[in-house]
């Protein structure tokens, strides 16, 4: 399978996730301006939403949005997420808070355009909701526990973002945690592999 990607950006969370489920898989960087692929395809024929992530599997089946293909690699793979019960849900409800209360709140910060109090204000919700996630984390290694999960994933990529695109500070556990998280092989791998630093 096949994951499009631009370097930094949210797909960074499914690349971590291909590594850690041992899946195999290769990469596609999209110019998310142009709207083409390194290799010359136009990227709005494989997702005509023309956002990255997207997961295009053997048979030319193609399948968009993080929380679709985080959970769809953790049922593959048989990791990264529990199969039942409410450790099971309790994964999907914080890939939710992730993506709509952590991933849209950071659009008015990272797209051109929005105005001071926009971006004033989705500053506030996000350290609001960062706060939240820090109560939660406590001492724990994982966001849900003794395990990581894809949730883990998504949250990592929300954190560097706070930390070196917007500057905004994290709260203590937080902080530790991306820390740790930072030097997890995984991590390190995707890092490298997507050119960043
Ligand atoms: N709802 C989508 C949002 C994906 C998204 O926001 N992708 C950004 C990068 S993090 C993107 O490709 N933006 C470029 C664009 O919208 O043109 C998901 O959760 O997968």
């Amino acid at each position: 399978m096949k994951l499009y990607y631009a370097p930094g950006a949210c797909s960074l969370a499914d690349h971590i996730a291909l590594i850690e489920t041992d899946i195999t898989y290769e990469l596609e960087r999209v110019d998310l301006k142009t709207k083409r692929t390194e290799g010359g395809e136009d990227y709005l024929k494989v997702n005509p939403k023309g956002y990255v992530p997207a997961l295009k599997f053997d048979d030319g089946e193609v399948l968009t949005e993080n929380i679709a293909i985080l959970s769809y690699l953790a049922e593959r793979s048989g990791t990264l997420m529990p199969a039942d019960g409410i450790p099971h849900w309790r994964v999907l409800e914080t890939m939710a808070f992730i993506s709509t209360e952590l991933h849209k709140n950071f659009k008015p910060l990272l797209a051109p355009g929005s105005s001071d109090d926009e971006k004033n204000r989705a500053k506030d919700i996000l350290s609001k909701r960062f706060g939240f996630l820090d109560e939660c984390l406590g001492d724990r290694t994982f966001i849900l526990g003794d395990d990581m999960t894809i949730a883990d994933c998504y949250l990592f990529v929300m954190l560097m973002w706070a930390k070196d695109k917007v500057a905004l500070g994290l709260p203590r556990h937080l902080a530790g945690y991306y820390e740790t998280l930072k030097q997890r092989p995984s991590i390190v791998r995707a890092f490298q592999e997507e050119g960043l630093s």
